[in-house]
């Protein structure tokens, strides 16, 4: 077999299974072309796609305008390294500052790259801003978070899964329940050492929860009082996913340091980055962080791109009307459907809750169907079957989608 051979579904599942680690559990299904909302697999089936890897595809798959910014780059110069400049970042960095209203960007490529490096500024604003003892900074997080896969981030996680057998762990965390003010509260008072609060808007892989109304303003007005940076994490419910361009802005809430990922690049390429203003991001000098990706030519064109279409195609708009719909429809189907415990979400970032234990197969099994069936999801944690179509989806197809989504879990025989 020549390495660029057509290969049947089966044969890919198994090429993967020999020859590749297994840290993944996909779903049986082996795609080799998307376009906009939809996916083929191998055997040229053709699916809605209701994941958009995990958000990062919000514009819609193989976009031509982000496609065609990404060759043309690819094209004339691809990597320079920060050794020395490039025509391209600083034209993006000063793009996306004043796209988002911030003063700087430190570029990266992966979220999780994104999430240290906010780590890192917020401890070193600790210490020589704020005036904390060194090495004594403290960061509160939220429980069941999802923040990444390093070894610092699983540090504060609490999935036994993604922690086992990783340790030891990095210190100068401190877990707080999400959606709890007077837990935040409490976390602040009578410590001195705090120097950030890091927070998921919406805690996508806890399972899409929703917080509160008025909890991130509270929560940003708690760190305001005690002089604590708050940090937004919207890597996964940023660039217009939950019906705004960022989750904080149904609250207005301005983030001190922001992070970006996913859908920063519409999918095409891994794209990070972290904003923050001039007295925080000026901590940062040179030879403090770095990264030989981080802010290359291709990421800076594809980011610009994958910008516009968020505002050119209105994206956060469509996904606020489209969501409504959605859990609309879905919350009326719960009412008749023994199966269907709840749905919710904003705007395309939405689940099903699944009404049975933790451990059953239920969920799994229902997104095998809903694959038969042409619409591709897969759950979260426990029964929680995570919906996040393309933001570009229309209301013919959504409702085609809803209809798909109700018959097969009509249909499902346990
Ligand atoms: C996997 C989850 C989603 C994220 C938030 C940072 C990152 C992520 C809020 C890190 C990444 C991805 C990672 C991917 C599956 C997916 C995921 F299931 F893992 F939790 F979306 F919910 N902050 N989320 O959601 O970004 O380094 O991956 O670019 O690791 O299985 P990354």
């Amino acid at each position: 077999m020549a390495v660029l051979d057509q290969l049947t579904s089966q044969q890919a599942i198994d090429l993967e299974n020999k020859y590749g680690a297994h840290n993944y559990h996909p779903l049986p299904v082996v795609l080799s072309k998307g376009e906009g909302v939809y996916v083929w697999d191998v055997e040229g089936k053709k699916y809605y796609d209701f994941l958009s890897a995990y958000s990062a595809v919000n514009q819609g798959h193989c976009h031509p305008k982000i496609v065609g910014a990404m060759v043309n780059q690819a094209q004339t110069l691809t990597l320079t390294s920060r050794a020395f400049y490039n025509d391209m970042l600083g034209k993006y960095e000063k793009f996306a500052t004043e796209y988002f209203g911030f003063d700087k960007l430190l570029p990266m490529n992966t979220g999780a790259e994104a999430v240290e490096t906010a780590l890192k500024i917020c401890r070193k604003w600790a210490y020589e801003v704020k005036g904390i003892n060194e090495n004594e900074a403290q960061i509160i997080v939220c429980k069941n978070n999802f923040h990444g896969r390093t070894t610092t981030i699983i540090s504060f996680s609490n999935d036994p899964v993604a922690r086992k057998n990783f340790g030891p762990f990095t210190e100068g965390f401190i877990k707080i329940e999400y959606d709890n003010l007077q837990a935040l509260e409490e976390a602040l008072e009578n410590n001195n050492n705090i120097a950030g609060f890091m927070a998921e808007p919406i805690q996508g892989e806890a399972g899409v929860y929703v917080p509160s109304e008025g909890y991130l303003a509270a929560a940003k007005a708690l760190c305001e009082k005690h002089n604590v940076l708050f940090i937004a994490d919207e890597v996964q419910t940023g660039i217009a996913r939950t019906g705004q361009l960022l989750a904080v802005n149904h609250e207005d809430v301005q983030p001190d340091i922001l992070i970006l990922g996913k859908a920063l690049s519409g999918g095409a390429y891994p794209v990070s980055a972290v904003l923050a203003n001039d007295d925080i991001m000026n901590v940062i000098k040179p030879g403090n962080h770095g990264s030989t990706f981080g802010g290359n030519p291709v990421a800076a064109a594809v980011a610009i791109a994958a910008l516009e279409v968020v505002k050119d195609e209105k994206l956060a708009e469509n996904a606020e009307r489209l969501g409504e719909i959605f859990r609309e429809e879905l919350a009326e189907f719960a009412k008749e459907n023994e199966l269907v415990t709840l749905v919710r979400g904003k705007g395309l970032l939405n689940a099903v809750v699944i009404n049975d234990t933790e451990d059953s197969s239920t969920a799994w099994d229902i997104c095998m169907k809903l694959r038969d069936n042409g619409l591709l999801a897969k759950p979260t944690h426990g029964n929680i079957i995570r919906f996040a179509p393309p933001l570009v989806m229309n209301e013919e197809q959504l409702r085609d989608c809803i209809n798909i989504i109700k018959k097969t879990i009509t249909e499902f025989k346990k």
